[in-house]
């Protein structure tokens, strides 16, 4: 039996990923922060919290993340915690630093120091080509980050290409374009969408205050990307690998599709609020991943019409079972209006 260890388990894709691992056979092991409220919701939601074992540790804290190889003496280690969300990252430019780039290096020393044979994923991301042209990008596409978290990424990539061409590191990039299911966090806006056309719908709110409308994104589901790491890390050679749809859809598509779901019109309750712009936004995204196809024998089924009538049905479903009492384990009661927080980008 192989042991996993995955950084960032209680996140979507840390959740969606060791649901496949334990249905390979793998003893899975995943790392949590302390958090004076736990965050163990997706975990519970998919019914694999107690199928788990879960090691303390934090990317700022090179000690924990040592302590957790140590223990679960991991044939592979999925490296996927981040502060993941673009927006925060103007917001905590620095902890984007250390959190996202130098958590990196901490858990590549890690493996260096403690055992070279552990394979490596790297969380690598789409943002990394930032505003270049709007063609389907693949691997040989230059990097142009636009963001404190795309840099951060960028330092990533780096480090991993770098600790396999310097110490011969089975060490992998995945170069994810943007994936979305049921278990997104809710500030992303194809959550904060179905999230939002979900109450509106049965009149639990009454409009949805959005940025940057014509940014367009290639959007794919999460349970079919968590596949392609598995997938990486079993070929005879390590690589980077684009995961994409290859199709490009704008916010504003997402909305008017999301609204279609329960029937209603989506210009009726959209607003643009400049709140939600970034200082600096990417504006299109379209992957070509090919070289998956072709090497790793992987294709997305779900497309993006499926993708959107997923969320809005589930966050539905959701909102139904909560008015009639139903206790479950879910996200959204508690997450205030993204409009009553107050940021360096979110300024009242
Ligand atoms: P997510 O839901 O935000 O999960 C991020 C995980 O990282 C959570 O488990 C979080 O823990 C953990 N984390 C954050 N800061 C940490 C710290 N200082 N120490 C230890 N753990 C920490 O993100 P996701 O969507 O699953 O994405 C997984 C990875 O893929 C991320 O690296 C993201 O940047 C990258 N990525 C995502 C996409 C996408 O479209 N989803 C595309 C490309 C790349 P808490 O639960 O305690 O917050
Ligand atoms: O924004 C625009 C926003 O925050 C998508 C992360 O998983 O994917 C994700 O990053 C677009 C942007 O995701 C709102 O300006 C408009 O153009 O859902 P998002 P992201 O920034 O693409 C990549 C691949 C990652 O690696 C990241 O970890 O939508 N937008 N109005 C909005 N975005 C948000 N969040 N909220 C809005 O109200």
């Amino acid at each position: 039996m192989k042991n996993a260890l995955i950084t960032g388990i209680t996140g979507q894709d840390g959740a969606y990923l060791a649901q496949l691992l334990l249905s390979k056979g793998y003893r899975v092991f995943g790392t949590y922060r302390r958090l004076s409220t736990p965050n163990f919701w997706r975990l519970q939601y998919l019914d694999i919290f107690d199928r788990v074992t879960l090691i303390p540790a934090d990317l700022v804290d090179s000690s924990s993340m040592m302590s957790a190889i140590n223990v679960s003496a991991p044939d592979e280690v999925y490296h996927l915690a981040a502060q993941s969300f673009v927006g925060a990252s103007f917001d905590q430019p620095v902890g984007a630093g250390e959190i996202t780039a130098l958590g990196v290096t901490r858990v590549l020393e890690s493996i260096r120091e403690i055992n070279p044979a552990i394979k490596f994923y790297q969380a690598s991301t789409s943002e990394l080509y930032g505003n270049g042209n709007c063609v389907p990008q693949n691997e040989q596409t230059p990097f142009h980050p636009s963001s404190p978290y795309a840099a951060a990424k960028l330092y990533g990539y780096w480090l991993t290409t770098i600790y396999r061409e310097g110490y011969g590191i089975f060490a992998c990039n995945g170069i994810l374009f943007n994936h979305e299911s049921p278990l997104r966090g809710l500030e992303f806006v194809t959550r904060k969408i179905s999230n939002a056309v979900a109450k509106i719908s049965l009149g639990l709110q009454d409009r949805l205050l959005l940025g940057n409308l014509e940014a367009k994104r290639d959007w794919g589901y999460a349970p079919e990307y968590v596949e392609c790491m598995w997938l990486m890390l079993q070929q005879d050679k390590p690589g980077d690998y684009v995961i994409s749809t290859g199709e490009t859809h704008s916010v504003k598509e997402f909305a008017l599709k999301a609204f279609e779901v329960v029937d209603l019109d989506w210009q009726k309750y959209v607003e643009v609020d400049e709140r939600f712009l970034r200082p600096l936004d990417v504006e299109c995204l379209q992957g070509d991943s090919s070289k998956a196809r072709r090497e790793l024998g992987w294709q997305p089924s779900v497309k993006f019409d499926e993708l959107v009538e997923i969320m809005v049905r589930e966050d539905l479903s959701r909102w139904e079972r909560c008015r009639r009492g139903e206790a479950f384990p879910w996200d959204a009661p508690s997450y205030p209006s993204e409009a009553r927080i107050l940021t360096r980008s979110l300024h009242v």
